[in-house]
Parts: structure tokens; sequence; C-alpha cells
């Protein structure tokens, strides 16, 4: 089997159960080389906790970028995902620009907001320096929210194809060569996501579990990379992906305690062996 090197670039919620702690684990267990880039520490993320740190590596990235290129480091796919500031944007698209190997994947998780509205951090300044990074995507995986702050769209509770369409063209037109769009519903005990790629359109649709779990963007958009760099196609790597995450999800729901993130380790043997 080909050894994969990816970077992910993403914070660091130390307590949280999000991005680089649940990023790492699970593209390793997908058998990916993990490298990290940090864009900022938290002691914990910014959704119900109150009094976080927040220790922003803005300054660090171009070293930590100009010492790579003299080592001659590259990478066979870039994954982003929660950034920590305005400037930094600039800095991941020179990375995605520069530090890929031929044939290097760029997967863009714009992750901003969910359920209608942008993160605690985040305004509307952000989300136009997110539109440049999402213009380089070779794979844009954004929620609804996401995709309608970015496509400029209102943002609607209930929709129908139509509408989803409009939003996939717009972020195509914006310059995301694909879109993985989840979390789209057509009725109210299913969910699904869309694979929009050369112009097809593809749905699965699964179960939906009534309560929402914090994290489970960055579990989705982790187990998707690792299945798509494994060689999968992308709609066999956005089922496997969803499927996982319900399990995760599943795995959480009966313990009232663990509201702050979904317990993704206890369904990676599943993971595991979706992708065999
Ligand atoms: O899961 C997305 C995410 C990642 N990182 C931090 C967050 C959030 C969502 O709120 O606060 C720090």
């Amino acid at each position: 089997m080909e050894y994969k090197k990816i970077l992910t670039i993403q914070d660091i919620s130390c307590v949280g159960q999000c991005s680089l702690t649940v990023a790492l684990p699970i593209l390793s267990a997908c058998n990916m080389e993990t490298c990290i880039l940090p864009s900022a520490i938290l002691s914990t993320h910014t959704a119900g906790f109150s009094g976080f740190t927040f220790r922003d590596l803005t300054d660090d990235m171009p070293k930590i970028r100009e010492h790579w290129e003299k080592e001659n480091i590259k990478f066979d796919a870039i994954y982003t995902g929660y950034l920590g500031s305005i400037k930094q944007i600039d800095y991941v698209k020179e990375i995605m620009d520069t530090m890929g190997n031929e044939g290097c994947v760029k997967i863009v998780d714009p992750a901003m907001a969910d359920n209608g509205k942008l993160y605690g951090l985040f305004d509307m300044d952000y989300v136009q320096a997110m539109k440049k990074l999402c213009r380089c995507a070779d794979i844009l995986l954004p929620n609804i929210t996401e995709a309608c702050f970015l496509a400029d769209c209102e943002y609607k509770e209930s929709y129908d194809e139509a509408y989803i369409m409009t939003l996939l063209e717009k972020l195509i037109e914006m310059g995301a060569k694909s879109v993985v769009l989840t979390g789209v519903s057509y009725n109210k005990d299913k969910t699904g996501v869309v694979v929009y790629e050369n112009s097809e359109y593809k749905y699965y649709e699964h179960k939906k579990i009534a309560k929402g779990c914090h994290g489970t963007g960055d579990v989705y958009a982790s187990a998707f990379t690792g299945t798509y760099m494994g060689g999968k196609d992308m709609l066999t790597s956005a089922k496997i992906a969803a499927d996982y995450t319900v399990k995760c999800i599943e795995n959480t729901q009966t313990d009232p305690s663990h509201w702050y993130g979904v317990k993704f380790e206890t369904a990676l043997s599943d993971l595991i062996n979706m992708i065999k």
C-alpha cells in the first residue's frame, strides 16, 4: 500500500474532542502519516465552555513553512479546518500553493459556522477571507450553514433540491473543484451528504439522530480525508465518513455528561473495517 503524507492545519483544543485531537487519530487509523500545523491553542473549544484561553499561532506559520521548504518536505494532501485569524488564511493559502507534491489534494473544511450561525470568534470579514481559501480547494467540505455564508445565500431550515443545487453551483463558480456538502436533509427523520463532482449530483441519505453533537464536522472531514486518500472514490468516502460519524453519535447519545464532543475512539475499529 502506498504510504501517504498528509498535512492538517487546524487548532488544538486541548479539551473538547474536535480539530487536531480528532483529525490526528482518525487519519492515523486510516494509515496516513499525519503532519500537523496548529493554527491556535485553546484550553477548550469555544462552543459551550466559557473563559477558554486562546493562543494565536499565526506568526509561527511562515517560519514553520520556511523550515519545511529548506528540508524539502512536501505533502500528498493538505487538509484545513478551524483557523486562528484572517491573516493566517493568507499563510495557509501560501502553504497550499507551495508545499504539495505533484497531484497534492487540497481539502478545505471551512469550519466557521453551524445551525445558521458563525462560531463565537468569527465575523463577516473572516467569511470573506475564508472564501479566498475555498477558491483553491480540490474538495470543499462545508455544512449547509457554511455553504450559505460562502455562497451569500439565505440560510433555510427546510429546502428542496433546487435550493441545494443553487448552493453547489455558487461554490463551484467561486472556484472549488468539487463539493461534499453535509447535513442535507429533505425530510425530518433523515439527513445526508451530497457529493458534487464534475457537475454530477449524488446524494447519500442516512439516519438522522435527533440530538446534534459538537465536533462531528471535524470527525466527518477527517474520516472522509483518510478514506479518500486511501484510494476510495469521493462518494464511497462520503458514505463511509457518514456511517462512521453516525456510529460516533450513537456511542455518545446515551451519556448526557458527554455534551462537548463525540466518543469517536470507540468506533475507530468500525472505521478501520469499513475502509478495508
Ligand atoms: O469543531 C469546530 C471547532 C473547532 N475548533 C474550535 C471550535 C470549534 C467549534 O466551535 O470552537 C476551537
